[in-house]
């Protein structure tokens, strides 16, 4: 059984594509350091995966920033913005994309960034646009591909597939159908596969919507085109790749196809298996994604075994072949750098160089004769062994936890009053002007605070001296607001690393990796905690810092929480309970917290939701309940507090667009939501809702270093107020500041407040 990847985590061990981008951006490297760079490290993964036992090693996994930015490049799908003449774009052309530009000539705006199906990796979202050309210019793959070629490994390129990259694109202008570009786009894909095909063995084509609730319509102009691609690839084979879900609702698409193989996600959905092997063509060989590329948790190979046979059953073992069941993106990389995780729970994982051994263990068991290997009896037995250790031990009940579930009744989902009597008391609580400005929660993250932290995670700063520090980085960020004029005020959280890292510390049935980095965008990683076991709150995890902001300003400050689906959705979850089961222990976990730092003087409460709607399952049919749940346990977790103490959540990166009524549902005083990057076309679908509470449209975009000018977010602050009822509007940026530095924050939100100072001057003389 031939192995291979889908794709294998691009930072590195030590996050050596994170820094050698950090550097080249800030002009410490020029273009071809980093393309040695880089080059080495796809080197390295190639080998670590070939020593780990895959046969074959993905090509054009590896990105700069992002896959789908790499394929709109590949395509010289640049946006008329970025003023690129043609042909193959820059290496600052691919980053201004990415990024923006603002410099003394030019000032352009990034290409908007959304979340990838269900996970917290973000894609950069192709724009297309009417007699828009498409065709190959770029040559990236191909020198990467050469590359793998002459290092000796057998390769697989891969490439999101021509109805995936339309799909998630979006139509820049109005009424623009961008499958009209379908017939130039698939020419442009058969001419990459001729290329392709002659310096690769296989060629993977990713077509994830499939697990999703593609347009009926779709499904014959598919046949029809893959029917092509298979035959332009010349002596390569090609792959149909899906995941993150089954795709038996939509066999019709695949069945018959003349394709080398269709990999499907057998983690998200064993029961596919029989279904999917009777629709494929003879020659047509089945990859089982078995090893769970979304988590950390080791493949129970007997489990996994039991599959193989099944498939084996069906198509015979010759035609399968064996993978994770996604690309290893999602997961860290190696669990050997984790020294200090507690030894069992450590035996419980697999990190991507772990999973990629996985994957050669279940595919040798399943050889003949490979079960009476005496080093694959070994480490099958190991593999049984850590199950039971798992499924014995105690530390994952909490039978405390379970009893307060248990006890959950109808009348702690429900605030005490409704939003228009609460609007009131809290009008007459907070004495806010009309459009009030505020931001979302996170000031930046100055390399003195992280010195700090890594001094006093050491031992080299005391925690005395820690104190001090945070106290005073803290009296400066109120002072800051302060001189800026801003109306709701927040302690900055220079003492969170990660808000969901944070908070996972403080409760009990958490544990954290050391270096679990995962790409969140670009540069960006976050290092998602674990949870392994049943979630309480041991005690306060945010009253004293947010007290101490209180204490420092007349101002309302904001206290500072992540909700129950967030953390859910950001950390590596357990797989032996249902999520939901999980996530309303946290939900009960962070009622409390909102509860005492009410008790404690808070009177406004920021709750973010800002994983909601990635959370959701990928077809819609499974959305109503889905919702229903996630949004019982943010009410759950707000419902504690007195009708005066405003409850904000916040949300971004997602569409929003088809969630209105839920996010309404939700019922928090005030959400502040990213609309800049879509141009605030989100606003609409609040409006046309008649969304019932008050609302801050994100009025610029904090992921570039471009300051907004006053006019730009007046007219944004205008437009909002032609649809959302300026008595319910705010003004604060689209997410939180910590990623940016201080001059460009202190200029932008200056910008912000004379715009709201503006557009409010206006609404008085109404
Ligand atoms: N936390 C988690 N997931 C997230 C976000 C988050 N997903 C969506 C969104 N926010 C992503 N945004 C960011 C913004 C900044 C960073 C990561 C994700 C970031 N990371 C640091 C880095 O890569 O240098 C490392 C973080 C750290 O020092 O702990 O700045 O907020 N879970
Ligand atoms: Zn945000």
């Amino acid at each position: 059984m031939v192995t291979h990847l889908l794709g294998f985590p691009r930072m590195g061990r030590g996050r050596e594509l994170k820094a050698a981008l950090e550097a080249y951006w800030a002009g410490g490297i020029d273009a071809a350091a980093l393309g040695e760079r880089t080059a080495a490290l796809r080197l390295s993964h190639w080998t670590l995966a070939r020593e780990a036992g895959i046969d074959l090693v993905p090509v054009g996994d590896f990105s700069l920033y992002d896959h789908m930015l790499d394929m709109a490049c590949l395509l010289g799908a640049v946006p008329e913005r970025f003023g690129h003449a043609g042909g193959e774009a820059s290496l600052d052309t691919f980053f201004a994309m990415a990024r923006g530009v603002q410099d003394g000539t030019r000032d352009v705006a990034a290409m908007e960034m959304t979340k990838w199906f269900d996970t917290n990796y973000h894609y950069i979202v192709p724009e297309f646009t009417p007699g828009q050309r498409l065709a190959v210019v770029g040559s990236k793959i191909f020198d990467e591909a050469r590359q793998a070629a002459q290092a000796g490994f057998a390769a697989k390129a891969v490439l999101p597939g021509p109805f995936t990259f339309l799909m998630l694109g979006k139509s820049v202008s109005p009424g623009f159908d961008r499958f009209s570009l379908l017939p130039d786009l698939l020419e442009a894909y058969r001419d990459i596969l001729g290329r392709l095909g002659a310096l690769c063995p296989w060629i993977e084509l990713d077509e994830p919507i499939l697990a999703q609730d593609p347009p009926e319509a779709l499904a014959g102009p598919f046949k029809e085109a893959y029917g092509d691609l298979a035959r332009a690839a010349g002596p390569a084979k090609v792959m149909l790749a899906t995941y993150f879900g089954g795709i038996a609702h939509n066999l019709s698409w695949v069945e018959g196809l003349p394709l080398g193989a269709l990999h499907i996600d057998c983690v998200r959905d064993p029961t596919q298996i029989a279904l999917v092997a009777k629709a494929l063509s003879p020659e047509t060989a089945l990859s089982l994604g078995l090893v769970d590329g979304r988590n950390i948790w080791r493949v129970d190979a007997a489990a996994a075994l039991a599959r193989i046979e099944l498939a084996a059953d069906h198509v015979g073992a010759k035609r399968l072949m064996l993978a994770p069941s996604c690309s290893l993106l999602h997961c860290p990389v190696d669990l050997e750098a984790e020294s200090a995780l507690d030894p069992t729970i450590r035996s419980w994982m697999a990190f991507a160089v772990q999973k990629c051994r996985e994957v050669r263990l279940l595919a040798d068991a399943a050889a003949p004769g490979g079960p009476e290997r005496s080093e694959v009896a070994a480490a099958l037995a190991a593999n049984r062994a850590a199950w039971e250790s798992r499924r014995e031990s105690g530390v994952a009940t909490d039978a405390a936890v379970r009893h307060r579930v248990e006890a959950i009744t109808v009348d702690m989902f429900h605030r005490p009053a409704p939003y228009k009597e609460r609007a009131g008391l809290q009008a007459a609580a907070l004495s806010l002007p009309p459009v009030p400005t505020t931001t979302i929660g996170s000031f930046p993250q100055t390399p003195e605070i992280r010195q700090a932290r890594r001094r006093a995670k050491t031992g080299e700063m005391d925690a005395a001296a820690y104190e001090t520090f945070l106290k005073e980085t803290i009296a400066d960020v109120v002072a800051r607001q302060e001189a800026l004029g801003l109306d709701v005020l927040v302690h900055g959280e220079p003492e969170r690393n990660d808000m969901v890292e944070y908070f996972g510390e403080r409760l009990a049935g958490f544990c954290f990796t050391k270096n679990g980095w995962v790409q969140s965008y670009g540069a960006r990683c976050v290092k998602p905690p674990v949870i392994y076991g049943d979630v309480s709150r041991p005690g306060p995890m945010t009253v004293d810092w947010s007290t101490y902001a209180a204490s420092l300003t007349k101002k309302p400050m904001k206290g500072m929480l992540t909700g129950p689906a967030t953390i859910l959705c950001w950390s590596f979850v357990r797989d032996d309970q249902p999520r939901e089961t999980t996530r309303r222990q946290i939900a009960l976990a962070m009622r409390d917290e909102v509860a005492d730092l009410e008790r404690a003087g808070l009177r406004v409460i920021q709750i973010d939701e800002p994983a909601l709607r990635e959370g959701l399952p990928l077809r819609r049919k499974d959305w109503e309940m889905a919702l229903a749940l996630a949004v019982d346990d943010f009410r759950l977790t707000a419902a504690v507090a007195k009708p005066e103490t405003q409850i904000h959540t916040h949300m971004c990166y997602a569409e929003f667009n088809d969630i209105v009524p839920s996010i309404a549902a939700m019922d928090a005083d005030v959400i502040s939501i990213e609309a800049s990057r879509s141009r605030m076309e989100l606003l609409t679908a609040f409006a046309d809702f008649q969304y019932p509470n008050e609302i801050g449209p994100g009025l610029y975009d904090i992921h570039s270093p471009r300051v907004p000018s006053v006019e730009e977010m007046e007219a944004l602050l205008k437009r909002a107020a032609e649809v959302i009822p300026p008595e319910r509007l705010w003004a604060n940026p689209d997410c939180g500041l910590k990623t940016r530095a201080w001059p460009e924050v202190s200029a932008a939100l200056a910008n912000m407040v004379e715009a709201a100072r503006r557009v409010r001057a206006v609404l008085l003389k109404r």
